[in-house]
């Protein structure tokens, strides 16, 4: 568990509509501070972290998810709105304090709709004990899948049944693109992020994936990578030349700088065409490149080294596999959990159009009555459509996931936990568990995409209710979660009553209430 540094570190951002154009074409985004990626969050593991969150939009709410943190004793902090508390309304501000209780590399977020895919995001580093040995760490490498119509067009579409395609894919938010390829206002040559190497020193990157929809293939040309961490959970060592991160993932990877003087080389994200990749591109640039200079090479000139990316790897829509990612510091989940719930993933028509299901309904949030404080204050019944999901005090919970849909993985994020993933496959689950008295652990974990209508893909996930809380979990697809497909997790739920919530919850729903008392928000979509 996590020290207590007795520090607290202090951010202030805010939240705007601002013309960007990381790739040199021009959209209408979304900003933490005025810059796309936003502003690093540094803090030490035990610190305390406090962000002061102004809204400066004007006609929507918003608010800020800090991935993969716990939130322990805090649910009412992990910014996601209708379920811990209510959106900060146009013009307001709400202070968010809470522990950075994990250390490694992560992000956050805007979890209202999907603006994050507008551009309302960016990273944080927790600096604790070095698991590994390296000379420097590079810091956050950001990869973003990138669209060139702003968010609510594409979420739009997407409850229209329709499937938005991404036009660039960035690094560290930086992208050229072929002006020829766009009827917007187009500038060439916007630039790519750089770095430097010297030979023979070992290199820390911490790789997130910030996109909207796509996989991830992280690569770089003639050099592998030592993998230290998957997500927050440090591993023991593996080594391979091709990352693989669904959205949401973070891999912090350690690099041998094995060229020599004078040499430069590609630092790639690829995505895949529709069809020959995992992810829904629309073919123009679903490759990202960086470059990586050694001492005393020309950085004005661009690498020509070539990709090692194979078809089987850009290809292969699953994480690496789970008996290669063990974490360092084991931990046995209960061989038999106290409770186990079985969930299918359907994509199917709700009567209009087509949605995403988990089991028998479809998501969908009310901003103006967080489940959270509904348990609060002792009302246990819930629409349907909030996809409440209530294992009491059950001391473990079990969740055999099935994809029947053939045409997508799906990044599974559960809020709260680093969850156990116990299997994975296709088909019945076989109750055979992968390493059971060290099961990979993590916070995302991608559902392959089915094998055909019979045979679906599935993973096994554990945790232990050790937090109470309302704990997302849900697809991490910015088009999926708007499509429906979340559940709440509804966790000890007496426990919540007893503890004592800031009277910033109470005072954001307030000011939401008032300000949608004559403002109606637009909410197309789940709300998240
Ligand atoms: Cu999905």
């Amino acid at each position: 568990t996590a020290p207590n540094t007795g520090r607290t570190v202090k951010y202030d951002f805010t939240v705007s509509y601002q013309q960007i154009a990381p790739d040199g074409v021009v959209k209408n985004g979304l900003v933490v501070n005025g810059a796309f990626p936003g502003p690093m969050i540094e803090a030490n593991w035990g610190d305390n972290i406090e962000v002061t969150v102004h809204n400066n939009l004007t006609d929507e709410g918003t608010s800020l998810h800090w991935h993969g943190l716990l939130q322990v004793g805090t649910p009412w902090f992990d910014g996601v709105p209708s379920v811990g508390q209510c959106p900060i309304a146009p013009g307001k501000t709400m202070v968010y304090n809470f522990k950075a209780d994990m250390y490694g590399t992560t992000w956050y977020h805007s979890h209202y709709s999907a603006q994050y895919a507008g551009g309302a995001l960016g990273p944080i580093v927790i600096h604790g004990p070095k698991i590994a040995n390296y000379d420097e760490d590079l810091g956050p490498i950001m990869l973003s899948d990138w669209y060139h119509s702003d968010y609510f067009t594409l979420v739009n579409v997407t409850m229209q049944g329709g499937l938005p395609l991404s036009n660039n894919n960035l690094i560290n938010g930086k992208a050229n693109y072929p002006c020829a390829s766009t009827s917007a206002s187009c500038t060439p040559n916007a630039g790519i992020s750089k770095f430097q190497f010297q030979t023979g020193k070992k290199y820390l990157l911490r790789l997130i994936n910030t996109s909207a929809e796509g996989i991830q293939k992280f690569t770089i040309d003639g050099h592998n990578f030592t993998v230290i961490a998957n997500d927050f959970v440090p591993i023991k060592p593996y080594t391979t030349s091709v990352i693989t991160l669904g959205v949401g993932q973070r891999s912090d990877v350690i690099v041998t700088a094995v060229g020599a003087a004078k040499s430069s080389y590609y630092m790639r994200a690829d995505l895949g065409t529709f069809g020959a990749g995992c992810s829904a591109t629309d073919g123009v640039a679903p490759e990202g490149v960086a470059a990586i200079y050694y001492q005393g090479a020309d950085t004005t000139v661009v690498p020509t080294s070539t990709s090692g990316l194979t078809t089987a790897q850009l290809t292969n829509c699953a994480n690496d596999p789970l008996s290669e990612t063990v974490a360092l510091c084991p931990i046995t989940p209960a061989a038999k959990p106290a409770t186990t719930k079985e969930i299918d993933i359907v994509f199917k028509s709700n009567g209009t159009n087509f949605v995403w299901y988990m089991n028998d309904y479809s998501f969908h949030g009310d901003y103006n009555s967080p489940v959270l404080s509904d348990v609060k204050a002792n009302n246990l019944t819930f629409p349907n459509e909030w996809n409440v999901f209530n294992f009491g005090s059950n001391s473990s919970v079990r969740m055999v996931v099935y994809n029947t849909f053939a045409f997508s993985a799906h990044p599974m994020h559960l809020h709260g936990h680093n969850y156990h993933v116990l299997a994975e496959g296709f088909g019945t689950w076989d109750g055979v568990v992968t390493n059971p008295n060290n099961t990979q652990r993590r916070d995302v974990q991608l559902v392959a995409p089915a094998q055909d209508a019979n045979t679906p893909a599935y993973i096994v996930i554990q945790f232990n209710q050790d937090n109470p809380g309302v704990w997302p979990f849900h697809c991490h697809i910015a088009w999926h979660v708007s499509g429906g497909l979340y559940i709440n997790v509804l966790e000890r739920p007496a426990d919540i009553q007893k503890l004592t919530f800031p009277s910033v919850v109470a005072d954001t729903c307030s000011s939401w209430n008032t300000w949608t008392s004559t403002n109606i928000p637009d909410q197309i979509d789940s709300g998240l």
